[in-house]
């Protein structure tokens, strides 16, 4: 389909949506590594966590793995090309820890690098600007072994691994995230155990959590001493808005004590240099081993926030326990729509943190590193892919982000959440999040009407833009 054509196949709506993004906006499409590259015993890959965990029936869905996921490792080149296709200006990618520094620590794999290399010079070819995550939840088994976050010196070999990667790359890459969602890493994988390594202990997340800031701490001065100057560096934290289901002062209380725990826990340290007051107390831990100089080093200042945002929460006070925030979520909102995740689609919750994240914690310059939706998609074996559901959310999360520039809160990109469909850590393949369809069978990518719609709209900005 010709550009032209694309255009044509968006409404005044989309139209007039485009013309609000600036000109140096970064419209991109993400992916982890361990959600797509496969090839996880090649090349001196060696075992991260998730390879564990996966590998514990039950675990994850129909026993499913990323042993093979989307052959990225192999596809790389093609599916450089369907970025270029897309017409997308950014790919925010992961790099995975095992294949670079396979024991976490150590000897470094020439051919870990390599990929990566070629991936970044591949995207800049194609003139696609490359944002690369340092740790999207890929943990080298060795170092789970010596007690994984839970133990401080991980952080240290993070800040090893990071500076290693980061000679290597960091003359051309646009932008580093030191961790992705580490709320993820330390309250899925150490309090509930849903994802890799799979511990039920909450003061293990309180102290992982640390960990994983401290990693942040530590890295963040080296990759701004390796890069090429400016090269922003950041982190991406995973928010769900919570909003009050009624009135009352014990559901404003709940509401607000969901809050510390969901939303505050990590951007507190970051923006504040402080974890929030009551947040060990109201989880009924401990607080973490905080040694001196650790919070200077997690409060120092970062170049950009990435924002990771797909729903809200709303609950109702009085049935909260103190450690199980699910239990105060109201059930189906009436009349709300849901994603095969069950998370309800609420556009206007993204405007409302990107404002709060501005307004409340100072942040001078917010990229949405991850929106998106999962959908049951079908595919009949031809070229196309219909999945209206996506493309409707798409638009009202981006108008939600349009409304949120104009109000003023400083985004520079969206990236959305994925450039295919993937593992989905514990839902494994059953749930799909791409604009790309990925037929696992045969590894055929197929873009789907979300993809030519966002291309579409991609193309109405550039020619907007276009001075
Ligand atoms: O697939 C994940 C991603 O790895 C991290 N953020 C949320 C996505 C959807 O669940």
């Amino acid at each position: 389909m010709s550009s032209t054509e694309q255009i044509q196949t968006l409404s005044s709506a989309d139209l007039a949506l485009a013309r609000v993004f600036p000109k140096n906006f970064v419209w991109g499409a993400a992916t982890a590594a361990y959600q797509i590259e496969g090839a996880t015993q090649e090349d001196g890959r060696e075992p991260s966590i998730w390879d564990m965990f996966a590998a514990i029936p039950g675990k994850v869905h129909q026993g499913d793995n990323g042993a093979i996921a989307n052959n990225h490792y192999h596809l790389v080149q093609e599916d450089v090309e369907l970025m270029s296709q897309l017409g997308l200006g950014g790919y925010r990618f992961s790099i995975a820890w095992p294949r670079v520094i396979p024991q976490g620590r150590g000897a470094v794999n020439a051919a870990g690098l390599d990929f990566y290399d070629r991936l970044v010079d591949t995207l800049l070819t194609k003139g696609i600007t490359p944002f690369a995550t340092l740790y999207h939840w890929d943990l080298p088994l060795a170092l789970h072994q010596e007690g994984g976050w839970t133990n401080r010196a991980t952080a240290y070999a993070y800040a090893e691994y990071a500076e290693i990667v980061a000679r290597r790359l960091g003359d051309r890459v646009a932008g580093w995230m030191t961790l992705n969602e580490p709320w993820c890493s330390a309250y899925l994988g150490y309090g509930i155990g849903i994802h890799a390594p799979g511990e039920q202990d909450l003061q293990q997340a309180i102290d992982a959590g640390h960990h994983l800031l401290l990693a942040h701490g530590l890295a963040l001065p080296r990759l701004r001493a390796i890069s090429a100057p400016n090269v922003p560096v950041g982190i991406s934290l995973n928010f769900t808005p919570i909003y009050p289901a009624d009135e009352r002062a014990e559901t404003l209380r709940d509401a607000e004590r969901a809050d510390l725990f969901v939303n505050r826990w990590f951007i507190e340290p970051l923006a504040r240099g402080q974890y929030p007051d009551g947040l060990f107390a109201a989880l009924e831990v401990e607080p973490p081993p905080v040694q001196a100089g650790d919070l200077e080093l997690i409060g120092a200042p970062i170049d950009f926030l990435g924002v990771n945002n797909y729903t809200r929460d709303v609950v109702r006070g009085g049935t909260m326990s103190a450690r199980a925030n699910e239990s105060i979520k109201v059930g189906p909102v009436p009349g709300a729509c849901y994603t095969e995740m069950g998370w309800e689609i609420y556009p206007q919750a993204l405007a409302d943190l990107l404002i709060r994240l501005h307004r409340e914690y100072g942040m001078q310059a917010l990229y949405v590193m991850e929106n998106g939706a999962a959908f049951k998609d079908s595919w009949d074996g031809g070229d196309q892919v219909h999945d209206p559901r996506r493309v409707a959310y798409m638009q009202e999360y981006i108008g939600a982000l349009a409304s949120a520039i104009e109000q003023g809160a400083p985004v520079r990109g969206y990236f959305v959440w994925s450039l295919m469909d993937n593992f989905e850590w514990a839902e494994g393949y059953a749930k799909r999040f791409g604009i790309v369809y990925v037929d696992y069978q045969t590894q055929r990518r197929i873009i789907k009407d979300s993809g030519l719609w966002y291309s579409a709209l991609l193309e109405a900005w550039r020619a907007n833009t276009v001075s």
